[in-house]
Order: C-alpha cells, then structure tokens, then sequence
C-alpha cells in the first residue's frame, strides 16, 4: 500500500493536485473538506452540525473528522493507497491517521508551499465563480489564521518523522504536478 498526505494552507492546490495524483497513481481519494460538504448539503445530522463552523473557517472538532475518516478507510477496504486531502488538520488528527494506517503503510507527506498574497487571491476567486461559503474576504482570512495556529505545526511534527517534503505551490497545475510526481517516483 501506498499513502499520501497532500498538505498545505486554504487554497494551496491540495485539491486539485490530489485529483490528479489520485487518477495517475490508483489512489483513493479523501477530501475531508468535500466530505463534509455533502453532509452539509444532504442536511444529515453531521452535516447540521458542523455547518456554521465550515462557514465561519473554523475546524470542525477532531471526533467528527476522525470517524468520516476510519470509517472511509475501512469501507474501502483493499486498495492501492489513499490520498488524503485536508486531512489531518491538528496534530490529534495527526496522530489517529498513524494509528488507523498502522497495519499498511505510513503516509507521504507532499507540503504546497504557496505566499499568503497568493492564496488569497485564488479563494476569493473561487467564491466568485463556485459561491463556496467560506471563500469570502473574512472568512479566508480566519481560515489562513487557523491554519497558521493549528495546522501548521504539523510540519515540525512530519520533518521530525523524515516524512515531509515541501515542493513549490506557486506556478501552472502542470507545473506543480510534475513537481510532486518526482517526489513520489523517488519514492514509491
Ligand atoms: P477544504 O475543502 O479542505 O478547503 P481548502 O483548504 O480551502 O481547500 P483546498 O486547499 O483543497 O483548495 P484548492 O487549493 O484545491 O476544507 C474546507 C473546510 O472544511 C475547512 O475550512 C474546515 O471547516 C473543514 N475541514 C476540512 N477538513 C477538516 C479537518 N481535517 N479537520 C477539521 N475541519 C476540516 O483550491 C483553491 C483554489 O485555487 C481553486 O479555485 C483552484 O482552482 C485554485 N488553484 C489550484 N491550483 C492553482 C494554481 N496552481 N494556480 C492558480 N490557482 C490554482
């Protein structure tokens, strides 16, 4: 088996780049971003949970994502791999993806790099095209200051692992996919 973590800030790519490390490669895909969008838009009991939170930019807790996340894992069963996208967010996070991958293999960690200025500018031009909830001007700038206090530790928590690399975020999709397949290459 083979895992990978894409990781970077809101609107670093993680998305994008893993749809198509997941088709070239024969990974499951994870987004738990999209994951609980659908929970939101089919109004289950999860989704009206956690909608006002995902809307403000904050986290949703660590026990609802943790569960979306095992229970993903399992259902899909035998595999080549996953790849996770937004997933984890907190070193809590961080720590169960370890535990539930114990068995197969622990994952690779691809970080985006990509400037605050940047960033900003694809969100609010995804909110005008998609109308995405939480890409508007305040609630990007909650989500980069999250991501700064919560997230971001994760890099020391990886690098410490020898699991972490960080490619350049910044440049055509191609360009920054060709980037991240010959780390996995080198890799795999
Ligand atoms: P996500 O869906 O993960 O939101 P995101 O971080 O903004 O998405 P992503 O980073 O994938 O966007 P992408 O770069 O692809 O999470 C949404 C919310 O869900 C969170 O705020 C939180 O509330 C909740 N949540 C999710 N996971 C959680 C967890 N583990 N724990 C707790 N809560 C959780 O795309 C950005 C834009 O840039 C796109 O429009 C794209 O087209 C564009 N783009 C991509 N690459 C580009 C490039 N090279 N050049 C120019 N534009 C580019």
């Amino acid at each position: 088996m083979f895992n990978i973590i894409i990781f970077g800030p809101p609107g670093a790519g993680k998305g994008t780049q893993a749809q198509k490390i997941s088709e070239s490669y024969n990974l499951i895909h994870l987004s738990t971003g999209a994951l609980l969008r659908k929970e939101v838009s089919k109004q289950t009991p999860i989704g009206r949970q956690v909608q006002t939170v995902m809307a403000s930019g904050g986290l949703v807790s660590d026990n609802i994502v943790d569960e979306i996340i095992e229970n993903e894992i399992k259902r899909n069963g035998q595999v080549a791999g996953f790849i996770f996208d937004g997933y984890p967010r907190t070193i809590h996070q961080a720590e169960r993806l370890d535990i539930f991958l114990a068995s197969t293999a622990l994952p690779l960690v691809l970080n985006l790099e990509v400037g605050s200025e940047e960033l900003i500018t694809r969100l609010k031009l995804r909110g005008q095209e998609s109308g995405r909830a939480d890409d508007n001007e305040k609630t990007i700038a909650n989500r980069l200051k999250i991501y700064t206090e919560q997230t971001q530790p994760l890099l020391n928590f990886y690098a410490e692992k020898k699991r972490l690399i960080s490619v350049n975020g910044q440049g055509s999709i191609e360009e920054i996919y060709t980037r991240l397949q010959e780390q996995i290459n080198n890799k795999k």
